[in-house]
């Protein structure tokens, strides 16, 4: 799906602004900036812990000048279901939180006229919904107590009083999430856009339209000049000495194809990298490419989960001070504008789909395969021309080690999906949780492995040098899979200010120790692809015994103040920027 565009043919009209919001049937109407998560945006607890049903409207007006074109009304993101209503009539709907939908309005409205806008949002996760919620069996991070009579009733009544908890580690941020916008295309238009480039210059295209008219293509160089075109709705441009799109430190240059199709224009940004493994090494235009950098969230304060450009900008300043040259989109494909940055910025992304909360074993049974499908085609429809993006994720920590045959069952069809579905035919993997890894079938089967572990936190936690010893054990039995493995996930809760000459646990001192420690058992390694710290930043999850005003695992506070690992990890990575140069 192409991200809307204001060009020569066509207009965009941005719905962001304040919109009237109703938490639930019988609450008043009150004002809701959007984008943004509702949660965060009044002081009242019921709109921060609410699940279920709740209302957006506003008032749509089509300017008279538009006559004659399409219009198509677009969500980018409505977290995690939508029924959108124009003067009261249903006109579509929408399954899942992070992906954009579209409303063609052509036949709805005339230009000229102003329609009621009214948006249903459903923020209520369970078995059926990626990601996925408890209902009511088990919620994240202890506070379980099985079988005591009194705590199973108590449980009981949370879910009939319809508590809602999720089976993921991250505040179920709900709304209008990401950016609404109108756009116009002429009545003949550009459907779609696929571009696979080559190092030599080659860039194979495909252009998919509706109604009469002829393909044409030029290749735009980062100043503007023409430098290949092609006519014809598939078809090759090629590309003289190509300047190539390089990860940081490198120059990520940008190309620009510039669509022609009867009246109607697309102008997509486009970079020239190949991705590739070989061996134990992932590749990037046929050099070794070691993945350093935090996996992240989109969380901030009052924004909630919502769209913010502003803080795109500032993240991506701080991943350049921290000389780190990737993110996994942890733990869902987040809004377009990053990846968009990123291509400007030589940023790599692994871009991962919401399935995350598939721990428990029973959820081979669920009925979510279908869904889960459609979702991780829908995001790589989605991204994939972005060069930024270069691998693939199916999702983070299911199961797979209790019943290793039906996780492999389930998880091999979406692998072999995922390169189906990729014109770029990029790497794929599933984030591994810390698990009894000689069962298991399905993680050691990807293109490249990604684990998450815990050791000196979940387990032997505080004991550094017992740490050590069992990560270099497990490290051993992977040493001859013979394949590039990163370590995806691994960090320690740190309260920002807590500071102890003996460095135990929560303080920054045991943050930075945790960090050089894991640092020494990845150095040994040659197969080592990439170290990913958990996480980013501090970030907003449900209450919990284990969590203090949420997960304190960043390297930065939730309003980006280094703690002492950010600067540590500032020096070891400009370190291994020089060493790649
Ligand atoms: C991992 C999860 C991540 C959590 C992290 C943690 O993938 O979502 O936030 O652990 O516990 O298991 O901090």
């Amino acid at each position: 799906m192409l991200y809307p565009q204001a060009n020569a043919a066509r207009a965009v009209q941005d719905l962001s602004g304040v919109w009237l919001f109703q938490l639930k049937e019988g609450t008043p109407w009150r004002n809701i900036a959007v984008p943004a998560s509702y949660n965060d945006q009044f002081p009242e607890a019921e709109y921060r812990a609410y699940a279920g049903l709740s209302r957006y409207k506003t008032a749509l007006t089509i300017p008279a000048f538009w006559q004659g074109q399409r219009l198509i009304l677009r969500f980018d993101a409505v977290t995690h279901s939508a029924r959108v209503l124009l003067n009261g009539r249903e006109i579509g709907s929408h399954r899942g939180g992070f992906l954009p939908f579209e409303i063609e309005l052509t036949d709805l409205v005339q230009p000229g006229e102003t329609a009621a806008l009214e948006v249903e949002v459903d923020n209520r996760i369970n078995h059926s919904t990626l990601p996925i919620g408890t209902e009511g069996s088990t919620a994240f991070f202890g506070s379980d107590n099985p079988g005591i009579t009194a705590v199973e009733a108590g449980k009981r009544r949370q879910r009939e009083q319809g508590i809602n908890l999720p089976a993921f580690d991250f505040f179920n941020y709900a709304g209008i999430n990401r950016p609404v916008r109108l756009y116009t295309t002429p009545k003949a238009y550009i459907q779609d856009v696929t571009l696979i480039p080559s190092l030599n210059g080659e860039v194979k295209y495909r252009v998919d339209t509706e109604g009469e008219g002829r393909v044409h293509i030029d290749a735009l160089d980062a100043e503007g000049a023409t430098v290949a075109s092609a006519d014809g709705a598939e078809g090759v441009l090629r590309i003289p000495q190509p300047h190539l799109w390089e990860p940081r430190p490198g120059t990520p240059y940008l190309y620009t194809a510039r669509v022609s199709f009867g009246q109607d224009q697309y102008l997509l940004p486009f970079g020239i990298r190949e991705v590739k493994i070989e061996g134990t090494k992932f590749l990037i235009n046929g050099k070794p490419f070691r993945f350093h950098g935090p996996c992240k969230h989109e969380d901030s304060p009052f924004h909630g989960r919502g769209m913010d450009q502003c803080l795109n900008v500032t993240d991506i300043n701080l991943y350049h001070w921290l000389h780190a040259n990737c993110f996994r989109t942890s733990h869902y494909p987040y809004a377009e504008e990053m990846y968009r940055l990123c291509d400007r910025e030589g940023i790599v992304i692994v871009d991962e789909t919401p399935a995350v909360g598939m721990w428990a074993d029973e959820h081979y049974g669920w009925d979510l395969k279908d869904y889960h499908a459609q979702v991780l085609k829908d995001m790589i429809d989605r991204d994939k021309n972005h060069p930024c993006v270069v691998v693939w994720s199916l999702g983070n920590e299911p199961s797979t080690d209790t019943y290793p045959q039906k996780a492999y069952d389930y998880w091999w069809p979406l692998y072999q999906l995922a390169h189906q579905t990729d014109p770029q035919n990029r790497p794929v993997t599933l984030v591994g949780c810390q698990n009894i890894y000689e069962k298991d079938r399905i993680i050691p089967t990807m293109d490249i492995v990604f684990i998450n572990r815990y050791y000196g936190w979940y387990n032997l936690s505080g004991d550094l040098e017992t740490a050590k010893y069992a990560f270099r054990m497990e490290l051993d039995w992977w040493a001859d899979k013979n394949k590039p493995m990163v370590l995806s996930e691994y960090g320690a809760d740190t309260i920002a200010g807590l500071h102890g000459a003996v460095a135990e646990m929560f303080t920054e001192e045991f943050q930075v120790e945790f960090y050089k420690a894991m640092s020494a058992c990845l150095d040994e390694r040659d197969f080592i692809a990439g170290e990913m710290p958990w996480n980013f930043a501090d970030f907003s999850t449900c209450q919990g015994p284990m969590r203090v005003g949420g997960n304190r695992k960043g390297l930065f506070t939730r309003d980006r103040r280094p703690k002492m690992a950010a600067h540590y990890f500032r020096q070891r990575w400009a370190s291994m920027d020089e060493k790649s140069q």
